[in-house]
């Protein structure tokens, strides 16, 4: 799963609040990764395991991309590998111009990785919490004009961060299904996919969470 977004979206803290909300033995270290060329490089590599009940375990990379303009390519590496994106927007009204270029440099880089554009996409409206943002009536009038999920979050507060991921793993299941058969050769069929990812986990939280 890749995390993609426009720079201080909030990719690295959704991947914080994933291990902060994950249940003892699911996820393993968020791991900061770094490049050894003269720019400055990280993002962040969160693994996770999902366990079904019927004893299947799903592998999850949450990998964030680097947002800087200079690390393009590194973008598209990583996107070659995704299953699906999570595009990390901020709410701030400010931040508006910021999203749509990031967005624009998904499309091209998805466009010259050569992945389809029907990939599974959800797209996080994130810090809600702050004053001066897009509000969650205005997220949702967004959300019913785009093909894509659209989902208001505060991750800083572990808020809508675990139902994005939830979320877009939905839209990853015909895939899984189109590719390995799961339901036929694992006994994996979508209800008990969707019914039992997440258990153990917390509910979710409504609101915005507290400011902290
Ligand atoms: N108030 C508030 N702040 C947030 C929220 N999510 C992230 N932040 C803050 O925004 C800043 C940037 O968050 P990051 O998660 O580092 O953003 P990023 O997308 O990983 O940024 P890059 O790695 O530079 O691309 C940090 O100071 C976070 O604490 C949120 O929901 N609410
Ligand atoms: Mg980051």
């Amino acid at each position: 799963m890749v995390y993609y977004g426009p720079s201080l979206g909030g990719k690295t803290t959704n991947l914080r609040a994933l291990r902060g909300l994950a249940p003892d033995g699911t996820v393993g270290r968020l791991m900061n990764l770094e490049t050894q060329d003269e720019h400055a490089l990280f993002f962040n590599l969160l693994p996770m395991r999902l366990f079904t009940e019927t004893g299947v375990v799903i592998k999850v990379k949450a990998v964030t991309v680097p947002s800087q303009p200079i690390h393009k390519s590194t973008r598209r590496i990583i996107l070659k590998g995704a299953d699906g994106i999570i595009f990390v927007a901020s709410s701030q009204r400010d931040s508006i111009e910021e999203n749509k270029g990031s967005f624009r440099d998904l499309r091209e880089n998805l466009r010259q990785v050569g992945i389809a554009h029907d990939i599974p996409l959800v797209i996080q409206f994130n810090k809600q919490d702050l004053p001066f943002v897009r509000t969650a009536e205005e997220v949702a009038l967004f959300g019913s004009k785009v093909p894509s999920p659209v989902i208001a979050a505060a991750a800083l507060n572990g808020v809508g961060v675990l139902e994005t991921l939830k979320v877009l793993l939905r839209l990853i299941w015909p895939r899984l299904e189109d590719q390995l058969s799961v339901s036929s050769t694992l006994g994996l069929d979508r209800e008990s996919f969707e019914a039992s990812l997440f258990t153990g986990w917390p509910e979710p939280r409504e609101g915005v969470g507290s400011i902290t």
